[in-house]
């Protein structure tokens, strides 16, 4: 696709006014024009502590107008995305009060449709149970896929329960994960079984320098598809104390900044920003701009793979 003149050459309202699309890319479902589509799933029904998730896409969508106003692109990237590609935001998946089961299904069409077109996709939860039915879409359209997975808690109980700290040991029932050339940073809660994924805790985390855990993730991952998966809990609860189960001892904004930038060009197909629960912010959204900021990096990614 070429870049988005109208995006680029219509500027907008002040951070604080008008409509509040994911980094101001412009609401559509129009997928034949679109080459990456933002796609929310407000479900919060997978938690296991603290509710409160289904406000993450609109907390991230809100605190994105001040990632998002600058036409010169989200720093440190030196590019705005619609300078290559035509981004909508998809809307929400919200069909589902009083019936998860249908959430499941519901993104699964949405998110096989979205792919359908060779539009990437990139999904805000939502609880992290929304992974598993994004993967599930994804592994249908590309074979089963390497995890970047960024999270206090690796969500591979052993488990038949279907909740958010379950869902990637289904997936891995469910054959949807390359293990091999999966790995899992930022852990720091008791892991029984690592089913065979690389783990990178967050003791040893925090010790080693950005760049060095982008390394080993792209030793790991190689040229495989890939999906990311970045639940907010990975940052320590000083920067994102709005979540679900927040765990301390974990990095800062920065350090999971310079470790996704670090990875740039690896063959990520799909990616989510999952668990951010505002109402546990104390004061000024202070996860929500964590997490629109980080968002705003995956964007890039799915965009800087599309390019190669
Ligand atoms: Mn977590």
């Amino acid at each position: 696709m070429p870049r988005d003149d109208e995006m680029l050459d219509n500027w907008w309202d002040e951070a604080y006014s008008g409509p509040i699309s994911f980094m101001r890319f412009k609401y559509s479902q129009d997928l034949e024009k679109a080459d990456i589509a933002i796609l929310g799933v407000p479900y919060d029904m997978g938690t296991t502590n603290r509710p409160g998730a289904r406000f993450g896409p609109r907390a991230m969508r809100e605190q994105s107008t001040l990632t998002g106003e600058f036409e010169y692109g989200l720093w440190p990237w030196d590019y705005h995305i619609a300078e290559y590609h035509t981004v909508i935001d998809y809307g929400d998946i919200c069909d589902f009060a009083g019936y998860p089961e249908r959430m499941v299904k519901e993104t699964e069409e949405a998110v096989d449709k979205i792919l359908a077109t060779n539009t990437a996709c990139f999904a805000m939860g939502g609880d992290h149970f929304v992974s598993l039915p994004l993967l599930r879409s994804h592994v249908r359209k590309h074979g089963p896929l390497a995890l970047i997975h960024f999270d206090a808690h690796t969500d591979t109980w052993v488990d038949e329960n279907y909740t958010h700290g379950t869902m990637f040991y289904h997936a891995i029932k469910e054959g949807l994960i390359d293990l091999e050339h999966s790995i899992q940073v930022g852990i720091r809660t008791p892991n029984p079984e690592t089913h065979g994924i690389e783990i990178i805790y967050a003791d040893e985390l925090d010790g080693m320098k950005a760049s060095e855990v982008s390394e080993r993730i792209k030793n790991r991952v190689m040229d495989k598809k890939a999906y990311l998966t970045f639940d907010i809990d990975f940052l320590d609860p000083a920067y994102a104390p709005g979540t679900g189960t927040p765990v301390s001892g974990g990095p800062t904004v920065m350090m999971g900044r310079k470790i996704l930038k670090g990875i740039a060009g690896l063959n990520i197909v799909g990616g989510d920003l999952v668990e951010i629960a505002p109402a546990y912010d104390p004061i000024g959204n202070v996860t929500a701009v964590a997490g629109a900021t980080l968002g705003g990096d995956i964007l890039y990614l799915l965009s800087e793979a599309l390019r190669k």
